[in-house]
């Protein structure tokens, strides 16, 4: 009993503890003071943000797994061991070998760029110093590592990728750079190559860099028409023409090339100003009176009247066509104006620049200048077999599905044919259609090759579209000619000129290797779930972006 009666006062002591305890902790309880409320509603914006941004990595990986990217890297053993020629014991036909050795293209043209021209525009490989063309301010606005991103993300060169992001989030900044860029270029590349970055990571730092860019490039929209100057100085926001374009005019592939970028990022920021822009500028376009349904290449952003009659699915016209199917497509085939007006032109230049070769029926795209056919193509515009073959894709009309697939291949034929037709396996910038040539370069001006993809990516889409072996096999022979011909000891040179065996470099490694040549050649010898076309339209540049739910 004695001892119940201890224990009853050991208890009750404990318990005093235990309250003398809980009163004076009272004290150190928050209290509602402005500093509690405000420490509370971080913890819940914390606690908000981390639910956003676990919904966000949910969709991200669905949307990864869905497009079947970001294949594990290659172990680095592998990726240094290995030149991309240096596959003797592997079955040359597997995709796996191709999309490897593909891969290690884009190794060792990023190395290269890495390790001698880090920051700078593009590589020069042979001086091995930075390269900057007139298109770029001048500064280091890293051109290569903003069109490569996506291609690294793709093709799962991650180490490379967070190369690039980081250089990216750090360093991208016009701002500290001087002179004048070009807005269609600082468009496709630069605005693509983020918002492309943005589609396949969901890393809202790539919108953030694309906006800042985006609205650079603005003032070159204040004209009378709302038609864009060609030209934006960074530092002073004014803009201009390039001096050779028919009196001032702004160019049709330049003007008629933003509207995907532009859509998709008023999408993703919420902000219409940008989509403004283009719809204005697509008000313009169908509006105007168009010469036998053709679109001349220059058009007076003063005025709204047509410059110079030239007319060319090559340069200066090539991706005005190219976007208004691809705007169609982005749109989930909603944006029916773009068909129509897609529709219209293409009919145009089918009845008016469509030709056959009198040797051997090679069809070709010629050009139009007055009233005067230019018997001429050019590797540009290649990438036309690439567009009929997309809009084969889509078309719902079986008989406009066969004249356009009628076209595609004929065209990647042709182009084939002036690959073929080289000394090299590679085909020159421009070629001709005479009574002696067909489908070669006449003139010496026209024979060089700068790494460009149009041929490549023409056959990409033919693949996807009709699985005819043929194409990879063309892929396979174009990206061995590369190998062997533009290969430098320090990354990939262009050729001054496609017919000597013996090459002479032009000491240029262009941004578009990665963004496009490798990327398509990539893609040709994936399957046709990786990057599918019915969930991505590629940019002018090869910047995937997600078509529209
Ligand atoms: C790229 O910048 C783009 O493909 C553009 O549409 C045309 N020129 C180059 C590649 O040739």
């Amino acid at each position: 009993m004695g001892f119940r009666c201890r224990e009853k006062y050991v208890l009750l002591a404990g318990l005093a503890v235990l309250a003398l305890i809980y009163i004076s902790s009272l004290s150190y309880l928050p209290s509602d003071d402005e500093a509690t409320v405000r420490s509370r509603q971080w913890i819940r914006a914390r606690e908000n943000r981390e639910k956003a941004q676990s919904f966000d990595r949910m969709k991200f990986f669905e949307k990864v797994e869905k497009a079947k990217i970001a294949a594990p890297p290659l172990s680095s053993k592998t990726v240094k061991q290995r030149n991309a020629t240096e596959f003797v014991d592997d079955d040359q036909t597997s995709l796996a070998y191709r999309r490897d050795f593909v891969r290690n293209m884009v190794k060792f043209a990023w190395e290269s760029y890495h390790r001698y021209a880090w920051g700078a525009n593009e590589l020069r490989p042979l001086s091995r110093t930075g390269h900057s063309a007139s298109i770029f301010a001048s500064g280091n606005t890293g051109a290569t590592i903003v069109d490569s991103v996506d291609t690294l993300f793709i093709m799962g060169l991650l180490d490379e990728y967070e190369q690039a992001r980081a250089w990216i989030e750090n360093n991208l900044d016009f701002k500290k750079a001087s002179g004048d860029i070009s807005v269609f270029e600082t468009n496709i590349r630069f605005i693509g190559g983020l918002l492309a970055a943005y589609a396949l990571t969901n890393d809202k730092m790539f919108v953030k860099k694309a906006t800042e860019i985006a609205d650079l490039l603005l003032p070159a929209f204040n004209t009378p028409t709302g038609v864009p100057l060609a030209i934006v100085n960074v530092q002073t926001g004014t803009p201009h023409n390039w001096g050779w374009a028919s009196g001032g005019c702004s160019i049709l592939a330049e003007f008629g090339c933003m509207h995907l970028e532009f859509i998709y990022l008023s999408q993703i920021t919420n902000n219409t100003v940008y989509a403004k822009k283009v719809n204005r500028v697509r008000e313009v376009i169908s509006s105007l009176e168009k010469p036998d349904g053709l679109y001349p290449n220059y058009l007076n952003p003063k005025t709204g009247k047509w410059g110079q009659k030239h007319v060319s699915v090559g340069a200066l016209g090539d991706s005005f066509y190219e976007y208004l199917l691809k705007s169609w497509l982005f749109s989930n085939k909603q944006d029916s104006q773009a068909k129509k007006l897609y529709d219209d032109a293409v009919v145009a230049i089918e009845k008016q620049l469509l030709k056959y070769s009198k040797q051997n029926n090679l069809a070709y795209f010629a050009e139009m200048k007055g009233n005067r056919v230019e018997h001429k193509m050019d590797h540009l515009a290649c990438f036309i077999a690439g567009m009929y073959a997309l809009e084969v894709k889509n078309e719902e009309k079986q008989s406009r599905r066969s004249a356009a697939l009628k076209i595609a291949v004929e065209i990647a034929d042709t182009c084939h044919e002036s690959y073929n037709r080289s000394a090299i396996g590679i085909g020159p910038e421009s070629f001709r259609f005479t009574s002696d040539a067909e489908a070669i370069s006449i003139s010496d001006r026209e024979k060089y090759y700068i790494q460009r993809p149009e041929v490549i990516e023409g056959w990409f889409y033919l693949w996807r579209v009709t699985h005819d072996p043929k194409y990879r096999e063309w892929c396979w022979e174009a990206a061995q000619a590369i190998e062997k011909y533009c290969r430098t000891p320090n990354g990939y040179s262009g050729i001054r000129d496609v017919y000597k065996k013996e090459v002479e470099w032009d000491d240029v490694q262009q941004s578009f290797i990665i963004a496009e040549t490798f990327k398509y050649l990539f893609l040709v010898f994936s399957d046709d779930d990786v990057m599918a076309l019915s969930e991505w339209v590629f940019n002018t540049e090869g910047h995937a972006f997600p078509i529209s739910p």
